[in-house]
């Protein structure tokens, strides 16, 4: 804190259109972020004035990102608009780390009013891959959507926005720094703190780390390969697993975070973390994980490459939730999945006699329920796994989660797997992806399909494939009404139910950066033996085919294929 205080600075902008945040965050190619004037600014200004003034001043804000190409950069302006929009402190990962879960976990542990993370998540990156920014409130979760909106309609008619251009800050070193500012009786203070610590700390008040290490590092211990897919996993599990629980260095793989991911899509499933697969394949590991790049999502793989669905996944953990030590002590208050997530969650709910909470697409519609204590565990198809302990979804969370049950049952990830089917039967689920479809196209096919759906002779209709009949019961456009504020989000999904209980299910996704994602999910469920063993694509082929006529999405696409299968 030397020499004259810092001069605050306005500076005049125009609007961009198109800032409004999607099912996470705001997403952009890298080079709009980086090259379009004043984008970025104008966005982080809409943030701030979203935040009442009164609750601004003085405040805490987190911030960390992924360590994607244009984090420090974007960092380092984010730091000189908080000084001048009020923010008296900001708390940031040592060199701009922090993973999405760790952002959620510190700001609820210092009772910030909310954070900032820079990441376009599953998305690639690099200068010729994508940006994003997600903004999370005071409970730690994802900005509802009142709040969005709030800050898109701010961003449509912005004119200003507010900088302290001559901070520099340094991302590196960890401690306080403070600035004196033009104008302000108080300093403005940057705390770096060390990416991991919180997180961890965290995570060992939630599960058995003794029994974790034992299982990882005891006699007989269980062969592991977690991948970080180079995004901001690696040090978070160099250091929980390797560290503090014993695992092998070499059980760890892709743990230097690159800007670019090493060109390829930090996104943990079957096509993008397909190295992992072929690992796991050779029969060498007991155990595999992959994470996603702001490390929220998670795939689990057993020997020989078994593949657990995320859906099935939450189930699992549902049914096995006393396993971990911070459920004996909460108890279990309800579950919720996503709607297009599959219902085995729901046979665990049922039988357990647990309230089953279905929401729209999108951590944030968990917060509220969260919040009031009406849900502990959640899960949605897209690779997300999480509980009350934090208001995101929890990458390593999930893996410790499945470690925990592994420890317990000694049994393997395999057998745990069908031990679950022959109890509950089993929901068939696929996820069909065709991404970068024309935005227009992909619109028109969305509004068409409606219209049949919705048309009341649609109601009854049947549908003859592979020589099974397939007849509609219910068929709408999705909208969810939260329990707890009673808002109501509509348009979340084309809906087509039939009658033996199978869900197809049509959706836009709100991540993208070009052109439209159209995404099919479909799930059908089993309860008979012979049948609950078999390849999920064939046992939902007939539906696919229903898919696939209804939407003519490979003839109006011009595509023979899906880009991505889950
Ligand atoms: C996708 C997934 C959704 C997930 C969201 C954010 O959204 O389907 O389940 O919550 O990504 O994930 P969409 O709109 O593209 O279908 V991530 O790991 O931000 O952060
Ligand atoms: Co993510």
């Amino acid at each position: 804190m030397d020499g004259s205080p810092l001069p605050l600075v306005t500076v005049l902008t125009a609007p961009y259109d198109a800032q409004r945040p999607g099912t996470s965050g705001l997403r952009k190619k890298t080079n709009v972020f980086q090259n379009k004037p004043r984008y970025l600014q104008n966005f982080v200004q809409c943030i701030f004035a979203s935040i009442d003034l009164r609750d601004r001043q003085g405040s805490t804000v987190v911030v960390g990102g992924d360590g994607r190409y244009y984090n420090k950069d974007a960092i380092e302006i984010i730091v000189q608009m908080a000084a001048a929009n009020g923010i008296g402190r900001l708390v940031i990962g040592q060199n701009g780390i922090l993973s999405t879960p760790a952002v959620s976990c510190i700001i609820r542990k210092i009772k910030a009013i909310g954070g900032i993370i820079l990441t376009a998540s599953h998305n690639p990156g690099g200068p010729d891959g994508d940006f994003g920014i997600k903004y999370n409130i005071s409970s730690g979760g994802p900005a509802p959507e009142a709040v969005t909106e709030k800050i898109f309609q701010l961003s449509k008619t912005i004119e200003e926005y507010a900088i302290c251009p001559d901070l520099k800050v340094d991302l590196a070193t960890i401690g306080k720094q403070q600035f004196d500012l033009e104008n302000k009786f108080k300093p403005f203070t940057v705390e770096i703190v060390d990416s991991v610590e919180a997180y961890t700390n965290m995570l060992r008040n939630i599960f058995d780390f003794s029994a974790l290490k034992e299982l990882l590092s005891g006699t007989d211990q269980l062969k592991i390969r977690l991948d970080a897919m180079h995004g901001v996993m690696g040090p978070y599990v160099k250091r929980i697993l390797c560290e503090e629980l014993g695992s092998p260095a070499n059980s760890a793989v892709n743990c230097t975070p690159l800007e670019d991911f090493g060109g390829h899509h930090p996104d943990p499933n079957l096509t993008y973390a397909a190295d992992l697969v072929q690992a796991m394949q050779t029969g060498s590991y007991d155990f595999g994980a992959a994470f996603d790049g702001d490390g929220d999502r998670n795939m689990i793989l057993g020997k020989h490459g078994f593949f657990v669905n995320p859906s099935d996944s939450v189930a699992v953990i549902a049914a096995n939730i006393f396993t971990i030590p911070y459920f004996q002590q909460t108890g279990v208050r309800g579950f919720a999945r996503s709607m297009p997530t599959s219902g085995a969650l729901d046979r665990v709910a049922k039988a357990t006699k647990i309230a089953l909470y279905e929401t729209p697409t999108g951590w944030k519609f968990f917060g509220n329920l969260m919040d009031a204590n009406k849900l502990s565990l959640c899960g949605e198809e897209s690779f997300g796994t999480g509980s009350d302990h934090i208001r995101e979804k929890d990458g390593l969370w999930a893996v410790l989660a499945w470690l925990s049950i592994i420890a317990k049952r000694k049994q393997s990830v395999e057998a745990i797997m069908q031990e679950h089917w022959q109890k509950y039967g089993r929901n068939f689920f696929t996820r069909y992806d065709y991404e970068e479809v024309d935005a227009e196209a992909a619109g028109k096919i969305m509004k068409d399909l409606e219209t049949m759906m919705l048309d009341r002779a649609f109601i009854g209709h049947k549908f003859t494939v592979c020589e099974e009949e397939y007849v509609v019961d219910k068929a709408d456009n999705f909208e969810y009404c939260d329990p707890v504020d009673g808002s109501i989000s509509r348009n979340q999904g084309l809906r087509i139910i039939f009658t033996d209980g199978s869900r197809l299910i049509f959706r836009l996704s709100g991540t993208g950066s070009a052109g439209a994602t159209i995404r099919i999910y479909i799930d059908s469920y089993y309860k008979d033996a012979t049948k609950i063993f078999k390849d999920p694509q064939a046992m939902l082929s007939p539906v696919i085919k229903i898919a696939l006529k209804v939407s003519q999405i490979h003839e109006r696409t011009g595509r023979t294929s899906p880009t991505v299968i889950t």
